[in-house]
């Protein structure tokens, strides 16, 4: 689309900037921090942007229980720290306006917000009751959005992304696990595949056209928060008939219920209703369920046939 993209990395020899190289060669890199509000600050200085994507947080939602506070720090405070160093870099304050030219802030909201949600399906209405230390940080950082925005009519940005997937997905989240797991007892490196809770229903859909809906968002005449997602919703159950299926397997013979991922506390069922960004925005998911699991199944077979099975080890943990 012509964008000059940069990308913040954190930390001193991060090993995923290799892995980054390797997928993104264009994409350009600065040193930023969301817990260093002065690196922030210098990163927007030095870059100028037009658009800024929030999209860094502490994101598997089971760690946000082991590390609440640091959570708290990135997915949370980050935001602040964020929209601070876009609000100083253009000098804006209670009574000095941005300009016409004004930087455009996306910040990565989610339905993880609603979490025991008090209606289905659920829209920009819907009222919000997180269930995880990770839910509740982005609550904060979705109205801290809102807020900057009303407080200093910053052109400031949420979009709500239910689950999205695709063969980059860390193998950590379930769609990637599973995919991996299918691919892993296909060529024969693994029996097994160890899950938490099958009954849990997401409203899973391909990441790609969920980065075209963000695009869309800093694209419109004036800022407003927007649900994002397909509006079918599919129990882990299905998720793993689904992906067995598409390696010709039958996923009885192979998963086992495991006490060790079960969440301290679960969101149950989750389904947008992206009415809102179809009307408004003209979006719409180009790509369905089950041809996202196989693609996704496809990716790590053949992945895993180039890699000698080890693929998805780094993510490999003995529980949540
Ligand atoms: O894939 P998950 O870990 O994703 P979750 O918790 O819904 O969160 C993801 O989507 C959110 C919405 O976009 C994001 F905000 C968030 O950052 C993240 O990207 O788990 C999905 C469901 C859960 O109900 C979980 O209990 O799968 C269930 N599950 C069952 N067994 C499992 C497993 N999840 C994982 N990760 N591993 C299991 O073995």
């Amino acid at each position: 689309m012509g964008y000059e993209v940069w990308g913040l990395v954190r930390g001193q020899a991060n090993p995923r900037v290799r892995h980054l190289r390797k997928l993104l060669g264009d994409v350009r890199l600065i040193r930023g921090d969301l817990l260093d509000q002065g690196s922030l600050i210098a990163a927007v200085e030095r870059v100028q942007p037009d658009e800024v994507y929030n999209l860094a947080a502490i994101s598997y939602v089971p760690l946000s229980w082991q590390q609440a506070e640091l959570t708290g720090e990135v997915t949370g405070l980050g935001v602040l720290r964020v929209l601070e160093a876009i609000r100083v870099c253009s000098g804006i304050s209670a009574s000095r306006s941005p300009g016409s030219g004004q930087i455009r802030f996306y910040q990565a909201s989610t339905s993880e917000m609603f979490g025991q949600a008090s209606q289905v399906p659920q829209n920009e209405q819907t009222s919000f009751h997180p269930r995880s230390p990770y839910g509740v940080a982005k609550v904060y950082g979705h109205f801290l959005t809102q807020n900057y925005r009303e407080s200093y009519g910053m052109f400031a940005v949420s979009g709500i992304m239910f689950n999205h997937e695709s063969p980059r997905r860390g193998a950590e989240f379930v769609t990637r696990k599973v995919s991996l797991g299918v691919a892993k007892i296909k060529l024969g490196y693994e029996r097994q595949l160890r899950l938490g809770n099958l009954s849990a229903s997401r409203d899973w859909g391909f990441a790609g056209d969920y980065v075209r809906a963000m695009y869309l968002m800093l694209a419109q005449d004036a800022p407003a928060d927007y649900v994002i997602g397909t509006g079918v919703t599919h129990s882990v159950e299905k998720l793993v008939d689904t992906a067995f299926r598409a390696a010709g397997l039958n996923w009885r013979d192979h998963v086992v219920t495991d006490a060790a991922f079960i969440r301290p506390a679960e969101v149950d069922r989750l389904c947008a209703d992206p009415a809102k960004a179809r009307d408004e925005l003209g979006w719409e998911p180009k790509i369905g369920f089950e041809e996202l699991i196989e693609m996704m199944v496809d990716a790590d077979l053949e992945l895993l046939a180039a890699t000698d099975g080890s693929a998805g080890e780094e993510f490999a943990t003995d529980s949540w």
